[in-house]
């Protein structure tokens, strides 16, 4: 018999404080049905066609990667996009088996794709979770079978997913596991530390190495109306099992200022190491000199919002642990669990042996002269410099130089902060003598556009924040 208390839903109030607090994922279920189990958003009621028809003529960036063996994981910066409406894309989404395609329009925050509709801004919420959050605030993710986004970790924040239609693979890694995971940014996207296993396609070599670490994967199937909660820091491989569709929001965190300092430094490191070959639409931060104010700014930017974060707002409930959650609401609430080792390499397997052929479009299209030495050298000195490990002990000494204090969830700073610019001028000429090192024909570190990130709370944002005060 269940106890009374598992029958009773957690309220807006306690999950937004157990959503701030959690260091564990989790997942919740039957929270977006009222007492009736109709769904408390339109949006889950609606099926593909549907929300085809709503979107009508409007035209939307599919990416298009392959249902293939390749070496590296498909990066989002090698792949063609094709633009086709919603309709287009349901008609063809049969014949992609054929075509050994996948397609995806990932990664969309919603207000800037559905401004003209409404209806589709204000089919859901997330009030039930406690943040005020809303369609336009979300981003949307609608893909084929296969389609995928490759292991990486958000440094800003944390996530609330809810699957609408069909179903994804989670698996999830926890924060420490970065020496598990071969992190890299190469290629670089600002907040996004990517790994560089191919989990879509392993080989054999990969396999091998990812089950030497026993990095205690974590694995969920999301289903419709479920909401996947993913914690500051956590390493995700997603895939699309069915045609799915899916939406998120990242919340900010107390933290988010600490991770930013990093972000502003790593940038500072790609920058500095690929200056003049790097393409980016971004001129603004091409001088080392304004990448060090953005640094300045991002550490100044701490002391402001240090009181508006939601986390550090001091709760008087329980602190929750996932597990006391999913005790005391075990309807509602579930954690994920860690996979076997000899589970994770039966996955593992079946991700190569589904596609033996190596012959490929995208192999092709990239195989040129590019895992040449020097590029590995290179790709190495900037992974190196940007490790994780490396660039929260720099951070932390940045801060601590400056007689700035870190707490748990508290940063303490001082309002008129001086940056310890002989620190940093001794860091710009590492980079520099590491640049002639690896002799600078960095093209190939690939810089993103800089608009499309994996959470608001950005660099960007405070380099618009710098540009106005000029
Ligand atoms: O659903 C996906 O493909 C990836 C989602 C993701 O990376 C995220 O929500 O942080």
């Amino acid at each position: 018999m269940q106890s009374t208390s598992s029958l009773q839903e957690p309220s807006e109030t306690t999950l937004r404080h157990a959503i701030l607090q959690l260091i564990e994922p989790v997942v919740f279920n039957n929270l977006l049905r009222d007492s009736n189990g109709k769904y408390l958003w339109k949006f889950l009621d609606w099926n593909p066609n549907d929300l085809a028809e709503k979107l009508g003529d409007l035209k939307l960036p599919f990416r298009i990667g392959f249902n293939a063996r390749t070496t590296e994981p498909q990066w989002d910066f090698k792949c063609d996009v094709k633009s086709m409406t919603m309709r287009n894309f349901l008609q063809n989404v049969g014949t992609l088996v054929e075509s050994n395609e996948w397609q995806y329009f990932d990664y969309k925050y919603m207000h800037e794709w559905f401004s003209h509709h409404p209806e589709i801004l204000s089919s859901f919420d997330w009030k039930r979770f406690g943040f005020d959050q809303r369609g336009e605030d979300s981003t949307l993710w609608i893909g084929s079978q296969g389609a995928h986004t490759n292991c990486h970790q958000d440094t800003y924040g944390c996530n609330l997913v809810a699957q609408v239609h069909g179903r994804k693979r989670w698996l999830l890694f926890s924060p420490d596991s970065h020496n598990k995971l071969q992190p890299t940014r190469v290629p670089y996207e600002e907040s996004t530390v990517y790994s560089s296993f191919n989990f879509f396609c392993p080989s054999k070599d990969d396999e091998e190495a990812l089950l030497r670490t026993d990095p205690k994967a974590r694995m969920v199937i999301l289903e419709p109306g479920q909401v996947l909660l993913v914690p500051n820091g956590w390493w995700h491989y997603v895939e699309s099992i069915d045609l799915s569709i899916s939406v998120n929001i990242w919340i900010p965190l107390a933290a988010d200022c600490h991770s930013r300092v990093g972000e502003a430094l790593v940038n500072l490191i790609v920058k500095e190491i690929g200056k003049g070959f790097i393409p980016t639409s971004d001129k603004t931060l091409d001088a080392p000199s304004e990448a060090v104010r953005l640094i300045q700014t991002c550490i100044e930017k701490c002391n402001v919002e240090k009181d508006d974060s939601p986390s550090v707002k001091k709760f008087k409930e329980t602190r929750w642990s996932a597990k006391e959650l999913v005790e005391q609401y075990s309807n509602y609430v579930t954690l994920i669990p860690v996979l076997k080792n000899e589970e994770l390499q039966e996955l593992l397997s079946k991700n190569r042996d589904r596609f033996p052929d190596i012959k490929h479009k995208y192999l092709e299209m990239n195989s040129s002269n590019q895992s040449s030495v020097h590029q590995q050298i290179r790709n190495d000195v900037v992974n190196a410099l940007c490790h994780p490990d490396v660039i929260e002990k720099v951070t932390h000494l940045i801060l601590r130089s400056s007689h700035l204090r870190f707490g748990d969830e508290r940063v303490l700073l001082r309002k008129h902060y001086t940056i310890p610019v002989g620190f940093l001028v001794r860091i710009v000429t590492i980079l520099k003598i590491a640049r002639i090192i690896s002799s600078m024909h960095y093209s190939d570190v690939i810089w993103r556009d800089e608009s499309i990130t994996h959470s608001p709370n950005t660099l960007q944002a405070v380099n618009q924040e710098l540009q106005s005060k000029k």
